[in-house]
């Protein structure tokens, strides 16, 4: 529920900002890209100094996206990047409800003495901001942030840039509108959005149907010979290791979506995905139904997310954490199928 006087103190405190930071979370997605950048539009068109400072790249499939090539990489230019943080008198959380989610920025987010405003639909939220915008029923952060613009009356800064951004997070959130997606809500906004004269079948193109050559090839890899079924638990994972990803020439966001791609077998309901990231392994998990994969990854990969889609991350080797994933998943599994959980 957004409640009235956070709308107030939020509109008030945007209102006294002149130089705002939009932060999204680590390894931003679609969403995490979607509602930054909307933000960044629409405060923009409020007369706003407004930058976005991600924690790492943003996947090559959204760099089409207005005003991308404006936000600014922590990892890249570390510098700038906290100078714009120290510079601003409010800073934006996006698509997050806990620091470490913000990778290595966290630190520094933590200490800033600017006002913190976090806008966000992941449950459990930590206390990380002075305002706090937390609504896991809706579809996405780019919903959730729209719908605020609406509530405060700046629906008119909304132009047609920050619509094509906030659809794209929609958009990939919800599977193209297949699932998370049976809310009435949802619609009104995705309709607000098509007002601003977005072309959304273009916006569809651009993100699911421009994946390069080396991609493709990864998927096919992956999926032809990395690719293991555990029926008891209608469960499947795959992983990819440093020398595979080198072989096809990775970029950041090759890999997206990629664990989604075992549910379509019959009878599989849950997945999971591990891949090699600078020192760590990154977990991906996804399920249909009810099991709740973002306790899973909060047990045993020190992560979480919401029911359905969940990350995670092992410090153990590669080997070791998909060993971790087989012998951990049946006992879980077994607690789920017997209410115990
Ligand atoms: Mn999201």
């Amino acid at each position: 529920m957004i409640n009235n006087s956070d709308l107030e103190r939020l509109k008030l405190n945007i209102q006294n900002a002149n130089h705002i930071v939009i932060i999204p979370h680590l390894n931003p997605d679609g969403d995490a890209m979607g509602s930054s950048l909307g933000l960044y539009h629409t405060l923009t068109n409020l007369g706003k100094d407004v930058k976005v400072v991600t924690a790492s790249a943003f996947p090559r499939f959204l760099d089409w996206m207005p005003g991308i090539d404006q936000s600014i990489d922590f990892e890249a230019s570390a510098d700038s990047a906290i100078t714009e943080i120290e510079k601003a008198q409010l800073l934006i959380f996006v698509d997050f409800n806990a620091l470490k989610r913000a990778g290595d920025l966290g630190d520094i987010l933590g200490k800033s003495s600017a006002i913190k405003v976090m806008i966000d639909h992941h449950p459990y939220p930590e206390e990380i901001a002075d305002i706090m915008i937390s609504v896991p029923q809706s579809s996405s952060t780019c919903e959730l942030a729209c719908r605020v613009m609406t509530l405060l009356e700046w629906n008119q800064f909304v132009d047609k840039n920050a619509a094509e951004c906030f659809y794209t997070g929609i958009m990939t959130d919800t599977g193209s509108l297949s699932y998370n997606s049976s809310n009435p809500e949802t619609y009104r906004i995705v309709a607000g959005l098509l007002e601003k004269e977005i072309d959304k079948d273009n916006i569809h193109q651009l993100v699911f149907h421009s994946n390069s050559f080396y991609r493709m090839k990864l998927l096919g890899h992956v999926l032809g010979k990395k690719l293991i079924l555990m029926p008891e638990q209608g469960a499947a994972y795959m992983w990819l290791d440093e020398q595979e990803l080198k072989e096809h020439c990775f970029q950041p966001g090759d890999t997206e979506g990629f664990v989604n791609y075992p549910l379509g077998i019959e009878g599989i309901n849950i997945s999971a995905f591990f891949m090699v990231k600078d020192d760590k392994v990154k977990c991906s998990f996804r399920s249909r139904g009810d099991f709740p994969v973002n306790q899973f990854s909060e047990q045993n990969f020190n992560g979480g997310g919401h029911r359905n889609a969940a990350g995670g991350e092992s410090k153990l080797s590669l080997d070791e954490t998909v060993e971790k994933f087989k012998t951990e998943l049946p006992l879980f599994f077994n607690k789920y199928a017997n209410n115990e959980l």
